[in-house]
């Protein structure tokens, strides 16, 4: 089912806005993990605006969806997300990363509302998510377990066997979804340990695979969607993207992974930010 137009303008000022409040949060902590959380930002904004069943006055709910953000290292787009959904104090992000502050550099479940694992130690949040999502299946539950990964985190070799065991479990209530950047840490990922064919990978796994755009908010509702229905198989969404999306001087390039903006830096990618959603609404 495609989505209308004014649900489209409202994600999209939504996910601008949350790009602009990761800025703000990358500046206050003086560095963060920027790339990825601005590839991942329209995927997280689909989650938690559209599809997400949770209710952030009763964070600990046990009918609520879960959200296993198993590519942990990027809490200064997620911790914006939790604080603009009122899980946590818009306040608390200036001491993002901040010796003694709650919000840690890598989201601590015990610490912050909302966080559902604490992860961080990239390979383990499909675990999680099965474990997460066979519970809820034994006590007649029917929430869906959502889990992000980084296409360089599936470099490694847990979350293969995560995804052996999704498939022999066919728990189809987990909902895996990639965010394919082509970026890593330090180098394009098809570099420094090649992933593909990576459908054909998953296929093998036992995965219905989607491939969509994951700034295309229309093949993203669709893929969700279509795995939130389907329950021969499990479903894995691969989402390109593009790492550091909005921000000009950071787009596709693995040496904004992480990083830090000064003054100047801080203006250039405010204004980048407005330009890309001004070009995206006028695109729509
Ligand atoms: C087990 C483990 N090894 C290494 C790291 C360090 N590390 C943090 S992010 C990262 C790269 C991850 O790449 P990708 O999953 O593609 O992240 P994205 O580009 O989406 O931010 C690495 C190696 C880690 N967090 N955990």
């Amino acid at each position: 089912m495609s989505l209308d137009k004014k649900e489209i303008q409202r994600l999209e000022k939504q996910a601008y806005e949350l790009r602009d409040l990761c800025v703000d949060t990358v500046s206050w902590a003086g560095g963060g993990h920027i790339g990825g959380s601005l590839s991942a930002m329209d995927i997280l904004t689909i989650l938690y605006y559209k599809y997400l069943n949770i209710d952030p006055k009763k964070p600990e709910w046990e009918d609520r969806d879960r959200f296993i953000l198993s590519k942990g290292h990027i809490g200064v787009g997620f911790a914006p997300v939790l604080a603009s959904k009122g899980y946590i104090d818009k306040e608390l992000l200036k001491d993002y990363n901040h010796t003694g502050s709650s919000l840690g550099m890598h989201l601590d479940s015990r610490k912050v509302s909302g966080v559902d694992a604490s992860t961080g130690s990239l390979g383990h949040g499909l675990s999680i998510a099965l474990g997460t999502a066979i519970a809820g299946k034994l006590m007649n539950k029917s929430y869906s377990v959502f889990c992000l990964l980084g296409d360089g985190e599936c470099d490694e070799g847990s979350v293969w066997e995560a995804a052996m065991a999704i498939s022999h479990y066919n728990a189809t209530n987990v909902i895996t979804i990639i965010d394919r950047n082509r970026c890593m840490i330090d180098g394009p990922t098809e570099e420094v340990m090649k992933l593909e064919p990576f459908a054909d990978k998953w296929k093998a796994f036992g995965f219905i695979v989607k491939e969509v755009n994951g700034h295309n908010f229309n093949e993203l509702s669709e893929a969700i969607e279509y795995a939130k229905k389907e329950k021969n198989k499990p479903v894995v969404i691969i989402a390109n993207t593009i790492k550091g999306c909005g921000i000009d001087f950071m787009e596709d390039d693995y040496k904004w992974h992480y990083g830090s903006l000064d003054k100047e830096k801080i203006i250039r990618a405010k204004e980048s930010l407005k330009k890309s959603y001004e070009n995206r609404v006028k695109g729509e």
